[in-house]
């Protein structure tokens, strides 16, 4: 079902509530725009220059477009307060624990997103900027470290399950990036120097959005949300939901192709 503000599907399981806010406050603005411009039509037929041929020195006495004022203040700290602190706070406070979530590492370049996975033990390797070779090594990942031999790592294609938590650490090379997918209602900056968590519960495997949009070409995709450098336009990545069985085995030859062949050479 499409949203009425023809908002992107929706595919993940807290986003409803984004939707709901985006609703209200787009409710609320078109009561406004009506409203103020009632407002600026009734000015110009109340004061306009035949029934009021000398200025008035008095002007308005009423109190009436104080109290308007005050309503529109008091919706806003509603929409503030009720709406969007709450949502807020339950992303940034109650983070899913790490054992019942996949983690991930997203760290974003000009102009790619590099994807690191935990591989089997799901500890990350070290990682050293002193490695990073663009070509081979874009994350500067440690060999010798023996947490980085199941490591898994990719270049714009993040792989994710269905109906598990997710936790994105994102990560930054170089200037500030921001991760957003439209469809999971996610967008954080990704900041050089930081490590930002965010995370959602994809609810909608891949394959389900095609058929479900009737597209076969259907991809989420990862679009860079901040103006990042020249080549901002062309940094996006693509994000395949699947199932648990087939994300598992999707998994298990990724260890197998890049762990075992250690393509980064001892
Ligand atoms: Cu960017």
């Amino acid at each position: 079902m499409t949203h009425w503000l023809g908002l992107p599907a929706l595919a993940s399981a807290r986003g409803g509530q984004i939707d709901s806010l985006i609703s209200w406050t787009h409710v609320f603005m078109f009561i406004l725009f009506v409203g103020w411009g009632a407002f600026f039509v009734f000015t110009l037929v109340r004061f306009r220059r035949s029934r009021h041929p000398v200025a008035n020195y008095t002007g308005v006495t009423s109190h009436t477009s104080s109290y308007l004022e005050i309503g529109v203040a008091a919706v806003e700290m509603i929409l503030l307060f009720a709406f969007s602190i709450p949502i807020w706070a339950a992303m940034v406070d109650h983070v899913p624990p790490e054992s019942e979530a996949l983690v991930v590492q997203v760290t974003g370049e000009q102009f790619a997103w590099n994807v690191h996975y935990g591989g089997r033990d799901g500890v990350f390797g070290r990682t050293d900027i002193k490695l990073i070779d663009l070509q081979s090594n874009p994350l500067g990942l440690e060999s010798s470290d023996p947490a980085a031999k199941d490591d898994v790592t990719t270049v714009n294609q993040l792989y994710l399950p269905v109906n598990r938590p997710v936790i994105v650490k994102l990560r930054s090379k170089d200037v500030i990036h921001s991760f957003n997918v439209p469809e999971f209602r996610v967008k954080q900056d990704a900041v050089p120097g930081f490590t930002i968590p965010v995370w959602f519960v994809p609810n909608v495997t891949t394959a389900e959005m095609r058929a479900r949009t009737g597209n076969p070409e259907f991809q989420y995709e990862i679009a860079c949300a901040q103006l990042c450098g020249l080549g901002h336009y062309r940094m996006r990545g693509f994000v395949t939901v699947l199932s648990t069985g087939e994300f598992q085995k999707w998994m298990d030859e990724k260890v197998k192709e890049q762990g075992e062949a250690d393509i980064w050479g001892k």
